[in-house]
């Protein structure tokens, strides 16, 4: 008899909102404002996706593009501190809007007394500033909050899930996450949360052998999603709970 769903894990970055072209820029901007001609483009920034945590996918990229560097870490520090600036300014303009659906299946689910969290590799920061602009100034009140600051390793390490865990006292199988990519999942996975996986233009066609169901987005009545087998063209708490039941704990 699986546990019936007691709390919802969102992901951030690509789920909750199409950030990363936003953390790209901010990236190239901090790059710029630091005196240094690199650029990430787009095809090179899918690939470092693949790296969680900004500071780690700036670590990796100059380690593999400037192996006689000197003092990364603390060039990578000021860097990312600039980006993380920037990042937000643009995430203040209300330029990255939340993805369809998401608004929605919040909703329902505070309504429905679902508990909800929220599990990133990104800086608390960014989460209050998206969630605020977003959703009004309290909404991070109705998340707890496992971001990057508060564990060691990063996704696809279950860190951030298993201190959620640790933190709600609600067992793994009573939770669903939803994620978008490939690192993100591994991590629910390790944590054997049973995930969700909506996927965006970065992370499209990867492998997600594992997730409970693969959409392009969680959808709304007037933006559906694909790849609904029940044709209703957006994802409701009902929905939810009725995958959540299919999953093996
Ligand atoms: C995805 C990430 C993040 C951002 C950058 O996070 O890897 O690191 O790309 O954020 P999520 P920082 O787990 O929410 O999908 O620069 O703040 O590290
Ligand atoms: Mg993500």
């Amino acid at each position: 008899m699986s546990e019936p769903l007691r709390c919802l894990i969102w992901d951030v970055d690509g789920t909750l909102a199409d950030t990363e072209d936003a953390h790209r820029h901010a990236f190239n901007e901090a790059f710029a404002a630091a005196g240094a001609d690199w650029h990430w483009d787009r095809s090179l920034y899918r690939q470092l996706l693949k790296i969680g945590g900004g500071k780690e996918r700036l670590r990796h990229w100059l380690a593999e593009t400037h192996p006689q560097g000197a003092n990364l870490d603390d060039m990578v520090r000021r860097i990312h501190a600039d980006k993380t600036t920037r990042f937000q300014t643009r995430l203040e303009t209300g330029a990255v809007p939340l993805r369809p659906g998401v608004a929605r299946v919040i909703a329902e689910a505070r309504a429905a007394g679902i508990v909800q969290a929220i599990a990133t590799t990104t800086h608390r920061g960014n989460v209050d500033a998206l969630l605020g602009r977003a959703l009004g100034p309290d909404a991070v009140n109705g998340f707890i909050i496992a971001a990057a600051d508060q564990v060691a390793r990063k996704k696809p390490a279950p860190d951030v899930y298993l201190w959620l865990l640790e933190r709600l006292k609600i067992p793994a199988a009573a939770c669903l996450a939803i994620e978008d990519s490939v690192i993100g999942l591994a991590s629910a996975r390790a944590a054997e949360i049973a995930t969700v996986v909506t996927v965006n233009p970065w992370t499209e066609g990867d492998d997600f052998t594992g997730a409970l169901a693969v959409l392009d987005h969680l959808g709304d009545p007037d933006h559906p999603c694909r790849a609904l087998a029940d044709g209703s063209g957006w994802v409701d708490v009902g929905l939810l709970r009725a995958w959540h039941g299919r999953s093996v704990p």
